[in-house]
């Protein structure tokens, strides 16, 4: 008995030996991560503000990154702003600008706006914000960053008495960045990998609290420039006296009557038709104006360049959308970025959200110590990333809804049928994707009555064999407005262009708990059409109602 125990034990030992090794091997490897991971995640917690970046890489290939989040995590803690007072950050950044020997760090660390802000706010600064529109897609995001970096630089150069602070806000909810891929692509492409700690968004308490507070105080000394729209938001129409400027390329609705001449009120868009595809073109412009010779930060200048490029659809005269001052922004930027010193930093800290193989086709001579960009495969692989359809399958119907979305206000309105508003939410799937989503109705419901509209439209975009398919859906409380609008889209001449015809068979969800609204589903033949012709359309009908 007694031996062979004493056998068991022996036999028992060099297994208890390789057994203990092995979790001598898996705690130092623990250990390792863990500290690895709390690094960077104690230095999101130092700042208050939740990391929701893991939910925004599905999807992309990713590249592992456990490295670099390190080196990120070293970079955020060691941030200027941390340190020194804001005002000789702001003007080192500004002499080692007009210094041009080495101009690509600046922007990046410019863009720690969320503890600009906080200073800001402690010291009682004169603070100016530039603000995106409500959709918030890339043009609104970026053009509202790369504008602020330029005035900041320009009011340091100034030397203005009073010290200005020039804040971007990024225009949609914390939350939403990660459903905006393009956005987030170009980001990690530029080395703009922060995004939790370093940027405002519109729902932060620093921004709901203090710079753009729900009640205007009449002592603050806070201006706004609107960038790629021209009227406030709805929610924020109380603060419409502090907007100083206008930088647009959307039909002017006339708001803010404060802002005028050509130099404050700068909106690109003439007869009917904008006169640039993107703001960021209008960015570009303002940019070269002061740059005398000296190439443009890479980092601005890829973003610049990668938003012109999406919203021309890199100059494809079928789309309709870029015109000659679009190219002309591409050539400068292509030509007039400091493209060497870039390849540097790809190389020691490489995007996240793409593989090898889409970096050599987005920097073909990066081995050469060139990083200009191959303007087709970066267009084609942001396009991919806003456009993909595998994001578009698996998204709820609110995200679909919320994604893209824009509220108009109605002019002028009267009349016991009167619309005073109109929501359009742009969708990347054909509207039969869309429909046949679990929760259509119910989604759709709660969408439109927590948005407050009286026409909800939902406007789908896909493609078949590389050729636009739009699609129209018009819902309401009220099926009268819904009939009503729908008329006039069939019938009347001004809406002619659109080449709208009706669909009849549509798939209505079965298990809505909700009761089915009132809906109308159109085909839109001219596939230019989109929310920028669309929606002056039906605000100029719901402006006629009282003469119904
Ligand atoms: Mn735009």
């Amino acid at each position: 008995m007694m031996q062979m125990r004493r056998r068991q034990k022996q036999s028992l030992s060099p297994i208890l030996a390789f057994l203990f090794s092995i979790s001598i091997i898996i705690i130092l490897w623990a250990t390792a991560t863990a500290f690895s991971r709390g690094i960077s995640r104690s230095i999101f917690k130092t700042s208050s503000l939740r990391s929701n970046r893991p939910s925004l890489l599905c999807g992309l290939s990713l590249v592992p990154s456990t490295g670099r989040r390190l080196t990120t995590a070293f970079n955020s803690f060691n941030s200027l702003y941390k340190k020194q007072p804001i005002r000789s950050i702001l003007s080192t950044t500004a002499m080692s600008l007009s210094s041009s020997s080495h101009t690509n760090d600046n922007f990046i660390s410019y863009l720690n706006t969320n503890d600009a802000a906080r200073y800001a706010i402690d010291n009682d600064s004169k603070v100016h914000l530039i603000m995106g529109n409500e959709a918030g897609d890339a043009d609104s995001i970026i053009s509202a960053l790369a504008l602020s970096y330029i005035q900041q630089q320009q009011h340091l150069k100034n030397e203005d008495i009073e010290e200005t602070i020039v804040l971007p806000i990024v225009s949609v909810p914390r939350a939403d960045i990660s459903l905006r891929r393009d956005v987030m692509l170009l980001l990690d492409l530029a080395g703009i990998t922060n995004l939790d700690d370093d940027l405002l968004y519109i729902d932060d308490d620093l921004v709901t609290r203090h710079l753009l507070p729900s009640t205007l105080s009449t002592t603050s000394k806070a201006t706004l420039t609107l960038v790629d729209h021209n009227r406030i938001r709805s929610s924020l129409s109380h603060l419409s006296s502090m907007v100083t400027e206008i930088v647009d390329h959307h039909e002017d609705e006339n708001s803010h009557e404060q802002v005028v001449g050509a130099e404050k009120r700068s909106i690109a868009y003439e007869n009917g038709v904008a006169t640039v595809a993107s703001t960021c073109t209008l960015i570009t412009e303002r940019l070269f104006q002061n740059q005398n010779n000296r190439p443009i930060d890479a980092s601005l200048g890829l973003l610049l360049l990668g938003v012109i490029l999406l919203d021309s659809v890199n100059m494809l005269p079928e789309a309709g959308k870029g015109t000659a001052r679009d190219e002309e922004a591409i050539q400068l930027l292509l030509q007039h970025t400091d493209w060497t010193t870039y390849c540097d930093k790809l190389k020691t800290t490489p995007p996240s959200l793409v593989d090898e193989t889409i970096m050599k086709k987005i920097f073909p001579n990066i081995d050469d110590g060139n990083c200009k960009p191959d303007r087709t495969a970066l267009f084609e692989t942001l396009s991919n990333a806003k456009n993909d359809p595998k994001l578009w399958s698996v998204l709820s119907v609110n995200d679909c809804l919320r994604i893209d979305y824009k509220r108009f206000i109605v002019p002028e309105q009267s009349s016991s049928l009167s619309v005073s508003s109109i929501g359009l939410s742009s969708v990347l799937l054909s509207m039969d994707s869309l429909l046949v989503k679990d929760n259509f109705i119910d989604d759709l419901t709660s969408y439109m009555t927590s948005s407050g509209v009286d026409l909800f439209g939902i406007m789908a975009l896909n493609f078949q064999d590389g050729k636009p398919n739009r699609e129209l859906l018009l819902t309401g409380n009220d099926p009268k407005i819904v009939d009503s609008f729908a008329d006039y889209l069939l019938n009347h001449p001004d809406a002619a262009f659109l080449e709208i015809s009706e669909r009849s068979e549509c798939v209505v969800d079965k298990g809505a708990s909700s009761e089915i609204p009132h809906i109308r589903v159109f085909k839109q033949g001219n596939g230019k059409g989109s929310r920028k012709q669309v929606a002056p359309i039906l605000l100029g009908y719901a402006s006629t109602f009282s003469k119904l």
